[in-house]
């Protein structure tokens, strides 16, 4: 069963609503979703339970929930033809979370990369969730057995991870999941910070500046793009040792469905000014639409929130057979059907 879902090429992502999403969040990953939706059975997560991971708002989570979720249908996810849903709407995450939690080992949640980042150093004083987060990201995929995971690079590691309890639980267990393989684009699978371009643009981390956000008014993007950081020298060139226009002259391309050279051509005799200008410009007018569509559907959140809780329904059928499974083999009692 799990090679026919393989075959399925059933895809599961998520995103975190623990800021205001980002055109990293938006390149990287979300354009990727709304194409994969075409063509594939898609599953689309609000992931809320690991936005817990580090110290939240209960009001300001809610709230950025059904933001979230409205930014994802104006960026072009439908949930007609995708699921689209909120994590803890699903109690099966959090069950199945823990099951995989007695099938990871120390050592390799040790490993992760982003848990070293994000608790900086800190790593007796943060949350347990923090240091297991990729157990509970392994949950969401592997409940759905999707075979593919589109995201940015930074999440390569965690799906590495999934595929190895994947694969550790089934030689256990017998055949359950699927091991899925993370789908990273060539280009925008890491876009960086527009005041520091040695760190990945994040919704948690980082200022103002650091960031274009999918709802900025067009003359917040204007101002971060020509605040910008550049590099040394005069020309438009991407490059070894030039990582400011590398990630500016990217963004230019990824807007404009070109290529780093095409850019690198067209500015060929322009200053930096006058490429900012333009790269501004294309920004603005790249993210208007999302930008108006949201401003609807955010004034009506109750229909967010209807259509999130559609897809929860829907989503919770795929996990029960899922955990049905699960359940059955690693010795836990079956479950009484509702009444
Ligand atoms: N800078 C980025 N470039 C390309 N892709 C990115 N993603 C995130 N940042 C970039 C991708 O967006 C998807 C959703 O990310 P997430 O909500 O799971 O959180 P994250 O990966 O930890 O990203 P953030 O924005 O930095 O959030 P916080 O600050 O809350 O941790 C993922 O597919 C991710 O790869």
């Amino acid at each position: 069963m799990a090679q026919r879902e393989a075959r399925s090429g059933r895809v599961f992502s998520g995103i975190q609503p623990s800021g205001e999403l980002h055109l990293g969040n938006y390149l990287g990953a979300v354009r990727h979703w709304v194409t994969a939706q075409e063509a594939r059975n898609a599953f689309y997560c609000i992931v809320d339970l690991h936005a817990m991971s580090l110290p939240w708002e209960p009001a300001e989570l809610r709230a950025r929930t059904v933001e979230t979720g409205a930014l994802l249908i104006a960026c072009g996810l439908d949930p007609k033809r995708s699921g689209l849903f909120v994590q803890s709407q699903v109690p099966a995450h959090a069950e199945l979370s823990w099951i995989l939690s007695c099938v990871a080992r120390m050592g390799e949640l040790r490993r992760m990369v982003q848990f070293k980042e994000k608790s900086m150093g800190a790593s007796e004083s943060v949350g347990v969730g923090l240091f297991t987060y990729p157990v509970l990201q392994a949950a969401d995929v592997l409940l759905y057995r999707a075979s593919g995971v589109p995201v940015g690079e930074d999440q390569r590691q965690h799906i590495e991870l999934m595929r190895d309890l994947a694969v550790r639980f089934n030689r256990r267990f017998g055949d359950t999941f699927v091991a899925p393989h993370a789908e990273i684009a060539a280009s925008g699978a890491r876009i960086m910070s527009l005041d520091d371009p040695t760190q990945k643009m994040s919704k948690s981390v980082g200022g103002p500046g650091s960031k274009v956000l999918l709802i900025d008014p067009p003359e917040a993007i204007t101002k971060k793009i020509r605040s910008a950081v550049t590099d040394s020298g005069r020309r438009v060139a991407a490059g070894e040792g030039k990582p400011a226009l590398t990630n500016l002259i990217t963004l230019y391309a990824l807007a404009e469905g070109s290529s780093v050279a095409a850019v690198e051509e067209r500015f060929s005799s322009a200053g930096y000014g006058e490429f900012k200008s333009a790269l501004a410009d294309l920004l603005v007018a790249t993210l208007a639409p999302i930008r108006q569509r949201y401003d609807e559907l955010i004034s009506d959140r109750a229909e967010t929130e209807r259509l999130l809780g559609s897809g929860a329904a829907a989503a919770a059928e795929v996990a029960e057979t899922t955990m049905r499974d699960v359940r059955a083999r690693v010795g836990l009692p079956e479950r009484a059907a509702p009444s």
